[in-house]
């Protein structure tokens, strides 16, 4: 999943750091004090604007995200307040890059150099700590969505239930996922995924963390996720119940609960009764997921619903490959090239471009 590959977003200091460490570098190439320090205040502001830009385009675009990684990003952090977050990103850019080039003009006029250059430093190490809390917030977004479990176009089973039933418990004896499996609600705080290989393809259970009965509105964080992913990559759902209430939730909230689901998804929904080695509830499928009596007469009723591989139509809606606006470049890269092959790099990259206007990790239409 292109997630994994979301580079960490630095801090205003650690960009600032490296920038100014860039334009140093770039100083020392010339020889005249006066035209040194110009060219410090011109590639700082570059640098930074790069470094922004480059932190922008290593996030998706949320608009075109499959429909349950948008919502995981929404429910996780709220799609709106990233954008704001990005869009502040952008503005301070454009405006790194305005100022850098703006000074850089003044220098060249200026008495006193330095001067100017002190004034260029102080303004966009003000710039860049404005956004500073959008640069940690960005950064923790980040540190989530790469780690979202990576949905396949395979034949999808999502477990649901209310919390403690016993669906990490089941997803672990039938699949490749070792979820955490506890004796207290909400042990499953995300979703978990787990394959299992069939002779002629892969299938893959969706683990959830368990849902309360109640008002959609009052659902929190963690059951929102459950039931996205019910309604958004499930081919089948499973809803474990818990006769026994050894869970801690009565039977009558679990079949409430249930009904509500049955009515929300689009799916066959296939209802099991768990901990049948506590209490076997009748006129359910009965199974135990602690001894594993029941389990392969689930997973055969499970099976029933699956198409064979050919029947199966492509879910182009969770191909997490194509969201990524562009393979982000690193402006990192020609950051500490000491020796010549390194810095040659990006040189012949601008070749290809308009100088000054276009410098690696740009897009015209962000500046
Ligand atoms: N006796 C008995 N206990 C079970 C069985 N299945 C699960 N348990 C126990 O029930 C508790 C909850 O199991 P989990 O698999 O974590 O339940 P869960 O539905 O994933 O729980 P959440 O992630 O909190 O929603 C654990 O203490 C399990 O050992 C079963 O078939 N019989
Ligand atoms: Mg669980």
């Amino acid at each position: 999943m292109e997630f994994e590959k979301m580079p960490t977003v630095p801090t205003a200091d650690e960009i600032l750091d490296r920038s100014f460490r860039r334009a140093a570098k770039k100083m020392k190439e010339k020889t005249n004090k006066e035209r040194a320090n110009e060219e410090f205040v011109r590639a700082v502001g570059a640098a930074v604007h790069d470094r922004l830009v480059y932190i922008i385009r290593g996030f998706p675009e949320f608009d075109k995200l499959p429909p349950f990684y948008r919502e995981l990003a929404d429910i996780l952090y709220g799609i709106e307040k990233i954008k704001m977050s990005l869009g502040a990103v952008g503005w301070a850019a454009k405006h790194t890059k305005m100022i850098g080039n703006q000074l850089a003009v003044q220098s060249r006029k200026a008495a006193d150099t330095l001067i100017v250059r002190k004034r260029a430093v102080a303004r966009l190490a003000s710039m860049v700590h404005q956004i500073d809390k959008d640069l940690h917030f960005l950064n923790e977004v980040r540190n989530v969505l790469r780690h979202l479990p990576n949905v396949e176009d395979a034949f999808t089973i999502v477990i649901a239930g209310y919390p403690n039933v016993g669906k990490s418990s089941f997803i672990k004896r039938v699949s490749s996922a070792a979820p955490e499996v506890a004796a207290y609600p909400f042990t499953t705080k995300g979703i978990i995924i787990g394959h299992r290989d069939l002779p002629r393809e892969r299938i893959q259970f969706v683990d959830t963390p368990g849902i309360l009965d109640r008002p959609a509105e009052e659902r929190n964080q963690i059951e929102r996720q459950a039931l996205s992913a019910m309604m958004n990559v499930a081919d089948v759902v499973l809803f474990i119940l818990d006769p026994s209430e050894h869970c801690g939730y009565p039977m009558k909230v679990q079949l409430h609960l249930r009904d509500e689901v049955k009515g929300m998804v689009n799916v066959p929904m296939i209802v099991v009764a768990n901990k049948s080695d506590i209490m076997a509830a009748e006129g359910y499928m009965t199974m135990s997921t602690q001894s594993g009596d029941g389990v392969e007469a689930v997973l055969a009723e499970i099976l029933v619903h699956k198409p064979e591989p050919a029947e199966r139509k492509r879910r182009v809606a969770v191909d997490i490959r194509t969201p990524l606006r562009l393979e982000p470049e690193d402006p990192d890269m020609d950051d500490d090239a000491d020796s010549d092959e390194k810095v040659k790099k990006p040189k012949k990259k601008r070749l290809h471009r308009k100088p000054r206007t276009t410098r690696a990790g740009m897009t015209p239409e962000l500046i």
